[in-house]
């Protein structure tokens, strides 16, 4: 028995070896000119460190079995540092509680490989029951922070309803990724808080966040939209006015909810923002990922807003824990301007689509905004076709 258990762990550690050391394929059967999609996923469950799950002293585990499974990992928090991409991914375990976990890579598209250990994150709270989507944000005040959603249980929730709870935002800060100081949460007037993203920049001496007010757990209620609201000691991080810089809108793809994905990357156009929009469908709802740009002066005035989306979910993307879910909390960009968009599918793996920041600029400025309504949006498309036939004659005739 215990020769075929050992046999069997080291078939597993061969299969991990082979996978984290996979190289990625860009994938030739999708193109739309902005961001290029790669053929497999850059982190999984199985990309989690075998030690993390499996017992492997015979003594402890004669029947070499998993001890503490993993269920799934995503919606990673990203930065480009000293060369390396490393990625703060949300592992959940079988228990359904996430935890945070650095995963570091070479080239961007593959060959990630976890850290020995997971981040322990300090609690503040001993309610706290969930953590979850760490945005990494490099402040110029000199830290890195980690902005994340923190869950309990609603304290005022009827004896028999094991759902209703509280979603607020978490504060860490860090010089190396590895020790980790824990600031109070994030106080708003909002009930309900996710997708609290940290603005890169001083905004007039203070700290600027980018908000997501609900006033209900899994619904946005009759809030939403994504907020932005100032802060001027980040030790005492409370947001007394969030005003909507971009709201949620009818008929379009962000009609249900929607929020700020990763810090927004700063380029001589703006600061390019990307986010997801949700909206409701018969099969529940569906999160899609969409980019703006904002004003240089005035990170929080959108100045050219692309209709519709960016990504969706594709393929075997569309299913998962959650499917039909596009979430992206996380992308880095290198010094000579090539960005990586880590999203991650379905609640359940990370995937990788790259790009550039001209392309990225190229895409916000010049995609036609939503037109509001379909006589109008054939319009649009009627001006583009023809358009086209006139320069094709042209050139047909040159
Ligand atoms: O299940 C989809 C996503 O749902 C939540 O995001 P939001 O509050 O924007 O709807 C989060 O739980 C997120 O982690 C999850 O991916």
């Amino acid at each position: 028995m215990k020769k075929i258990t050992l046999k069997q762990l080291q078939q597993l550690r061969l299969a991990h070896r082979r996978l984290l050391a996979r190289r990625n394929r860009l994938d030739t059967n999708w193109y739309n000119g902005v961001v290029e999609r790669w053929k497999n996923p850059v982190l999984t469950r199985d990309h989690v460190p075998l030690e993390w799950r499996f017992d492997f002293n015979p003594q402890t585990n004669p029947l070499g079995q998993e001890r503490l499974g993993i269920n799934s990992v995503f919606n990673p928090g990203a930065i480009y540092r000293d060369g390396k991409f490393l990625l703060v991914a949300r592992i959940e375990g079988v228990d359904r509680k996430s935890f945070f976990a650095i995963a570091e890579s070479q080239t961007g598209v593959d060959r990630f490989a976890f850290w020995d250990e997971p981040i322990v994150l300090p609690e503040r709270d001993e309610e706290e029951t969930n953590v979850y989507d760490m945005r990494l944000v490099q402040h110029e005040d000199g830290w890195i922070y980690g902005i994340f959603c923190t869950e309990k249980r609603d304290p005022n929730a009827k004896p028999g309803d094991l759902s209703s709870a509280i979603a607020q935002c978490g504060l860490v800060r860090t010089r190396d990724l590895r020790h980790w100081e824990r600031l109070p949460d994030i106080r708003t007037p909002s009930r309900q808080q996710r997708n609290i993203v940290l603005h890169p920049e001083f905004v007039n001496g203070q700290y600027a966040f980018y908000t997501r007010p609900a006033d209900d757990f899994i619904e946005a209620g009759t809030g939403g939209g994504i907020g932005w609201g100032l802060v001027s000691d980040i030790e005492h991080p409370v947001i007394q006015h969030e005003k909507i810089i971009d709201s949620r809108a009818y008929h379009t793809i962000k009609e249900a909810k929607n929020g700020l994905g990763p810090a927004p990357i700063k380029t001589d156009r703006g600061w390019l923002q990307l986010a997801h929009g949700v909206r409701p469908t018969a099969a529940g709802l569906r999160y899609v990922l969409y980019a703006f740009l904002t004003a240089l002066e005035d990170p929080s005035r959108v100045i050219a807003a692309p209709g519709g989306y960016l990504l969706a979910p594709l393929g075997p993307e569309r299913v998962g824990d959650v499917s039909n879910v596009l979430f992206c909390n996380g992308w880095a960009v290198t010094p000579d301007g090539r960005v990586f968009i880590y999203y991650a599918s379905s609640d359940t793996r990370v995937h990788v689509a790259t790009s550039t920041v001209d392309r990225l600029l190229d895409y916000v400025l010049n995609t036609p905004p939503d037109a509001g309504r379909t006589r109008q949006c054939v319009e649009q498309r009627l001006e583009l076709i023809r358009r086209n036939k006139q320069y094709l004659s042209r050139v047909k005739a040159d």
